[in-house]
């Protein structure tokens, strides 16, 4: 595979999903901006930095992918590159692969697993297309960087297709302890890939001290060596770099935007339609990482328990809608679906009603507005790499009166535990009281606990990240050369 020897210096980001997504709507195929953490957190970088953004473009045929990208390259000094994938690419590699094993596993939830070998087949195939278009435009001196659980091979396919420059990758879940790790059938052929990166960053230490856990008992040739708070692995002649590097939002961006007069009067209206009553805010895609369920029973035992709170508060409940073609993804609509309207009709009355579930994806302006309006944000994953919802909350926070509950099994818990209330999002009665503790939080406490989390945030922003990664990936290649 030839590379590009023109594009010196730029950054490639490769990621399953462009930043928009081809979606077919009744009059033809339709441009959107996709969802998720990932894209929320590349986007901000992206502008800044320029280079080339390859992933998938969503469903339609390829002359109209390319004519429709080819009009959004036009306007911007970044290009977007898809990577055009087959039905049954898409579900072996996607739906299979990455989120049947890779998702639940990486989550702790095994049970969940379906270890189907054809999904190997396909995500190997996948991650080969991937490398090949990446090589079509990586430079000697380009930096690479491929984010996330769909992409863990491409490193490998670069390498063999002779791609030399740097190479990182940043992983935006969490990474298992062993025993769970141990599970997959390709672990060592996962491992091993990974190797082919000069810089593999995670989450938190916890993620990285997981891997290096993993090394350790699956590829025991690797030595490794420690300074501060990275490893150096030497693997194969080569030297890759392993830190955690916590992801971070554009701070800026929201504290600003919840300054403007539109979003403070949107503010008003909210807080006008709920009366008086403290306004708790949940905003999740629908996974079951992100312990919908568990939160809705916590909520129900708060108003067995505490009578008085009832018609004091209300949550309101966003839910966006998430790989609706996995079965356990459908089942867990149904199970939300059931509780809210159970807890509604065993507690609401006509003029009250426990829960305002939006079961779609709302816009930023309108997200802003609910961050800024609520009293408390219940934000209670069973698992999550890092939770930017968490991080968003705070920014938006301008007036600092809103308490944060955080799940201490959420990334962003290492680095809000100066002002968040923790808790474990199994214990239902430890969240409903965490919720009454919240709800007769004085003013000074909330203020207090506010101003040092928004101090966290805004300065772990996600250029600090960005650079934080991309300096560590320069620094690599000698340390690599050096090696080699
Ligand atoms: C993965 C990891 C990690 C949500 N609802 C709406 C909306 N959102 C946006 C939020 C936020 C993003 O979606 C969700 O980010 P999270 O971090 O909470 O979760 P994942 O999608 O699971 O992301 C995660 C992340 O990658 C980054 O590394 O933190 O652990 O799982 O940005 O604002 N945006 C709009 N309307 C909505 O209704 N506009």
């Amino acid at each position: 595979m030839k590379t590009n020897k023109g594009n010196t210096g730029k950054m490639i980001l490769v990621s399953n999903r462009l930043p928009t997504t081809v979606e077919t709507g009744p009059d033809g195929p339709v441009m959107k901006p996709s969802s998720g953490g990932l894209v929320t957190a590349l986007k901000p970088v992206f502008k800044a930095r320029k280079g080339y953004w390859i992933g998938w473009p969503g469903e339609g045929h390829g002359d109209e992918i390319d004519e429709m990208l080819a009009g959004s390259n036009a306007d911007s000094a970044c290009q977007l590159i898809p990577v055009a994938l087959t039905p049954g690419e898409r579900k072996g590699f996607y739906t299979g692969f990455s989120n049947e094993i890779v998702w639940p596993l990486f989550h702790d939830l095994q049970a969940r697993c379906n270890f189907d070998p054809s999904y190997w087949k396909a995500y190997v195939s996948v991650n080969r297309k991937f490398a090949e278009v990446t090589a079509r435009v990586a430079g000697n001196d380009s930096v690479v960087w491929v984010h996330d659980y769909h992409l863990m091979l491409v490193g490998e396919f670069l390498r063999g297709d002779g791609v030399r420059c740097r190479l990182g990758f940043f992983l935006h879940i969490p990474f298992p302890p062993v025993d769970i790790f141990e599970k997959l059938p390709w672990r060592t052929q996962i491992l091993r890939a990974l190797f082919r990166f000069d810089v593999i960053g995670f989450q938190t230490p916890r993620d990285q001290r997981n891997f290096l856990s993993c090394v350790r008992r699956f590829l025991p040739d690797v030595e490794m060596q420690r300074a501060d708070e990275e490893v150096r692995a030497h693997c194969n002649g080569r030297v890759t770099l392993i830190r955690s590097f916590p992801i971070g939002i554009d701070f800026d961006e929201f504290n600003t935007h919840a300054q403007q007069p539109e979003i403070a009067a949107r503010v008003a209206e909210i807080r006008g339609d709920m009366r008086g009553r403290q306004v708790i805010l949940g905003v999740d895609r629908l996974d079951y990482t992100k312990g919908l369920p568990e939160r809705l029973r916590a909520f129900q035992h708060l108003f067995a328990t505490y009578k008085n709170l009832r018609r004091q508060v209300s949550l309101v409940q966003i839910v966006v809608p998430s790989r609706e073609n996995i079965p356990k993804y459908r089942e867990l609509k149904v199970e939300t679906e059931t509780l809210i309207s159970q807890i509604n009709g065993q507690f609401g009355d006509p003029g009250w009603m426990p829960i305002h579930y939006i079961h779609r994806s709302v816009d930023r302006p309108e997200l802003i507005a609910l961050y800024s309006a609520a009293d408390i944000a219940l934000i209670t994953p069973i698992k999550d790499g890092m939770n930017l919802v968490a991080k968003e909350f705070c920014a938006s926070q301008v007036d600092e009166h809103g308490v944060l509950i955080l799940s201490e099994f959420a990334g962003s818990a290492e680095q809000l535990n100066n002002g968040a209330v923790l808790v474990n999002p199994y214990d239902f009665g430890a969240v409903a009281e965490a919720l009454h503790l919240a709800f007769r939080m004085a003013p000074a406490e909330r203020k207090q606990r506010m101003r040092k989390m928004r101090r966290r945030v805004r300065n772990a922003n996600v250029f600090r990240w960005c650079d934080d990664f991309c300096s560590c990936l320069e620094n690599s290649q000698g340390k690599a050369a050096k090696a080699a």
